[in-house]
């Protein structure tokens, strides 16, 4: 967690959606420290609210929900959704019913930008020899990837025709430290995720922009030329954990698609199951 900034940004009420998940959990008192009230929204269950929190159990495939989720609220953190390959309902529901129902009511309740969690999987199918940057085109690796790919169309649509602002940020693997090689390009630390939200929260104009979710590593498959605009620099990097994660996968198999192509093991995820 970062020191407590001098001067928190004080939105007056901030919308964090996805907070029961694995990074809901992480941002929640992050975020706290940027706002007079932090709204918390799940389809699971997010404990009790804390001072300066309000909790609002929403599916995001209920329009009506989501439209009484966003009133009061001036900007919004979107990580609610699917978050792995699953059956197409699954993520229709989740993530494109969702995402949709989420700008419509941004819309109708006057909010200007969002943080969108999209995901490195938009471009997954690209190999692992090749460097991306934000304008190329998406190459999904799955029925998830290819979801957060629309939301990010979504999110472009909703600038060109409401001027509401959005970051789409693909998340690399934001965890404690990288598990494995691949992880060693794709790292994202919390800090830097805290860092890479607030920047996306307070930068003065992002019309809808794009930036990879990554740490500050050595290795890596992204080019963030193109989001210089957001003012987001990463702190902390994968190389310090180089040598226990190659003493840990010591070698790699070239013929397998999961070491191929920046996706990993999506590239081969069953999404019938
Ligand atoms: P997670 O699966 O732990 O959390 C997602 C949350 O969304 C869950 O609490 C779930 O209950 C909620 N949710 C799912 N469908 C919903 C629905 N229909 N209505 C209401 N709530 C619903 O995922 P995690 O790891 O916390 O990721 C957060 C966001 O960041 C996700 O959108 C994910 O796609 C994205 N992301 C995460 C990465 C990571 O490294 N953790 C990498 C790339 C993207
Ligand atoms: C994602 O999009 C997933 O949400 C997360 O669970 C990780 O697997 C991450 O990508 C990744 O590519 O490592």
């Amino acid at each position: 967690m970062l020191p407590k900034p001098a001067s928190p940004l004080r939105f007056s009420r901030l919308l964090l959606t996805g907070a029961a998940g694995y990074l809901g959990r992480e941002m929640r008192p992050r975020l706290k420290a940027y706002c007079e009230v932090l709204r918390l929204s799940d389809r699971n269950d997010l404990g009790s609210a804390a001072e300066g929190e309000e909790v609002q159990i929403t599916s995001l495939e209920n329009k009506d929900q989501v439209t009484t989720l966003l009133q009061g609220v001036n900007a919004v953190v979107h990580l609610g959704g699917i978050s792995t390959e699953q059956p197409w309902d699954t993520i229709l529901a989740g993530n494109i019913l969702g995402m949709v129902n989420l700008y419509e009511a941004a819309r109708l309740q006057g909010v200007k930008r969002i943080v969108f969690a999209s995901s490195n999987h938009v471009t997954g199918f690209y190999r692992q020899d090749e460097v991306v940057n934000t304008r190329m085109p998406p190459k999904p690796d799955g029925f998830y990837g290819l979801s957060k790919a629309f939301g990010e169309d979504v999110a472009q649509m909703y600038w060109d025709r409401w001027s509401i602002e959005t970051v789409s940020i693909r998340i690399g693997s934001s965890t404690p430290e990288p598990k494995d090689r691949r992880m060693l390009a794709t790292w994202l630390s919390f800090d830097d995720l805290e860092r890479l939200v607030v920047a996306a929260l307070t930068a003065p104009i992002v019309g809808h922009s794009i930036i990879y979710g990554m740490s500050d590593n050595q290795t890596t498959w992204w080019d963030n030329t193109h989001a210089k605009h957001i003012g987001y620099r990463p702190l902390d990097s994968s190389d310090v954990f180089r040598p226990t994660v190659e003493a840990r996968q010591q070698s790699i198999d070239k013929n397998d698609p999961a070491a191929i192509y920046q996706g990993g093991a999506f590239v081969k995820a069953t999404p019938h199951g």
